[in-house]
């Protein structure tokens, strides 16, 4: 096996030999390398007329592919077969693009890892009945330049570019989608308290998923707690109404096979981060969607939640109510602060920058990981001066989000736009205040600093230098896929930055 896709890739370079750090193993490898490919092949031989009606199955399969999300053989092998079926047989040999030049194998990972995480937006949007042309199509030509052993810098360096303007797309498409669905998100607390009796944990992106189990749990004393990147759910105004949906269980992903060791309920996986289910809370892990592990207890696409739902009242919950806390000791979080919401202030909060009152912005977003150095971003926040705002999205923000940092201009100091696709909610508060201001977003006092785990976190950060951003720091480390000939390049255009300590970034930031 060979993958380099995330950031915690073994010893910065790439997992090789049996298994991942992630825990996939060799054979789950070569299995993803193997769709991949066939994949690419089937992009190659779909003709032009029948891209739409194929590219249901592409997003399926890139999204099975992504960090943490599919580690069962079995359900690879059955969707190879689909994608053979399909026109894919003869599948694309994978191995060609880890060995080519390293600036070539550097560019085109940035363009598969990048379908990828899109290719996951896509797949909630389409769930929801939503899809663009435009998005799909582009799947079929990125992995078609992907299969082109003939592209070079200058054939590949435009479709890096046009993955992110694409992504950009997908994501708009999707707060289109959920913000349709369920209404525009409002702020909202939420509680980490959880109350005795049975409950269930959802974790993962997909609202649809939660929202049919909170239909399906409705009178049944069943309450349901979010984990993760379920959070933002809570300011969704056709979730919100639901009153079993209680509050919030538990932190980012890489704390869940501790937060679920002992847990007296059921927990639902409708996307990543899944890591691999430990022995102590096995029989209660319920698997849905792309999102597979052996031998857990699969929910199909009839969404009868019903094992998952007898799981809970059979494991009865709490005896009492339990107070949890997030990282730094809060036991409130919130939520709720997408482009809607802010966007509404938009006139006052354009008048406390005119003020002085609000100095600065920082975006602080992006995924959470199990790695060391992660505490950056937690003493980054901390140290964000009073006269400062902090915008944040993803998983990353359990770093923070149980702080009480105050209020400014009325304001509060910490405001979560939502999930990593939120990103979309980011860009457009951005390109507002930059309106308003009359100047690029790169002359607002705004900073991004970006830390990435997954695929997703790729597509995002490619939109953002498909928008000519600049100056983003990105930690915690800098991905193993990209070459130190395309790092120059994105450090000359962008002026990208890894991290460094929490002091002297900022002072570069306001100096
Ligand atoms: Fe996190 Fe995992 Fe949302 Fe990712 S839960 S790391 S970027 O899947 O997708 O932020
Ligand atoms: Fe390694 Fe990440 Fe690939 Fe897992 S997804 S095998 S940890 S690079």
């Amino acid at each position: 096996m060979f993958c380099f896709q995330c950031e915690q890739t073994a010893g910065g370079k790439g997992c090789a030999f049996n298994a991942g750090v992630c825990g996939k193993k060799n054979t789950t490898a070569n299995l993803q390398d193997n769709l991949t490919g066939s994949l690419i092949t089937l992009a190659k031989n779909t003709p032009k007329d029948k891209e739409e009606e194929t590219a249901e199955l592409i997003l399926k399969g890139l999204f099975t592919t992504i960090t943490n999300v599919n580690f069962d053989d079995e359900t690879l092998k059955t969707l190879i077969d689909e994608v053979k079926n399909a026109g894919g047989n003869e599948p694309f040999d994978m191995k060609k693009i880890w060995n080519e030049n390293e600036d070539i194998r550097s560019l085109k990972s940035l363009i598969l890892f990048g379908i990828k995480g899109m290719a996951a937006y896509a797949y909630h949007a389409a769930v929801l009945g939503y899809r663009e042309p435009v998005v799909d199509r582009f799947f079929f030509e990125a992995l078609r330049g992907i299969g082109d052993m003939n592209a070079d810098l200058r054939k590949l360096l435009p479709m890096v570019m046009k993955t992110g303007e694409i992504n950009l797309k997908c994501m708009e498409l999707l707060d289109r989608a959920n913000t349709e669905t369920y209404g525009n998100p409002i702020p909202t607390a939420v509680t980490m308290k959880v109350e005795k009796g049975p409950f269930i944990v959802v974790t993962g992106h997909d609202l649809y998923d939660l929202k049919k189990l909170l239909e399906q749990t409705e009178g049944k004393g069943v309450n349901v707690y979010t984990h993760g990147e379920m959070l933002p759910a809570h300011g969704y105004p056709e979730l919100k109404k639901y009153p079993h949906l209680k509050g919030n269980f538990g932190t980012a992903w890489q704390n869940q096979q501790k937060e679920f060791a002992d847990i007296p309920g059921a927990v639902l996986f409708t996307t990543n981060c899944l890591m691999p289910v430990k022995d102590s809370y096995a029989d209660r892990v319920f698997t849905t969607e792309v999102v597979e592990y052996p031998e857990m207890v699969h929910i199909g696409e009839d969404k009868d939640f019903t094992p998952v739902i007898e799981k809970a009242i059979e494991l009865g919950g709490y005896k009492e109510d339990m107070l949890f806390t997030g990282i730094n000791g809060g036991s409130t979080l919130m939520t709720g602060f997408a482009h809607g919401t802010v966007l509404e202030k938009a006139p006052e909060v354009v008048e406390a920058v005119k003020s002085g009152e609000i100095k600065h912005f920082f975006l602080v977003g992006g995924c959470d990981g199990a790695k060391p150095g992660r505490n950056y971003y937690t003493e980054f926040v901390k140290m964000t001066p009073k006269d400062s705002v902090v915008l944040t999205l993803a998983c990353g923000k359990y770093r923070f989000n149980d702080l009480d940092l105050g209020t400014v201009a009325g304001l509060p100091r910490i405001m979560d736009m939502g999930q990593c696709n939120d990103a979309y909610s980011a860009i457009k508060v951005a390109v507002a205040l930059a309106e308003a201001f009359g100047c690029s977003v790169n002359e607002l006092p705004l900073s991004m600093v970006i830390s990435w785990y997954e695929q997703k976190a790729v597509a995002v950060l490619l939109t953002l230098l498909h928008l000519g951003i600049k100056n983003i720091y990105l930690g915690p480390t800098l991905p193993a896929f990209i070459s130190p000939k395309v790092l120059e390049l994105l450090v000359d255009q962008y002026n990208i930055s890894p991290i460094s300590t929490p002091a002297e970034d900022l002072k570069k930031m306001l100096g």
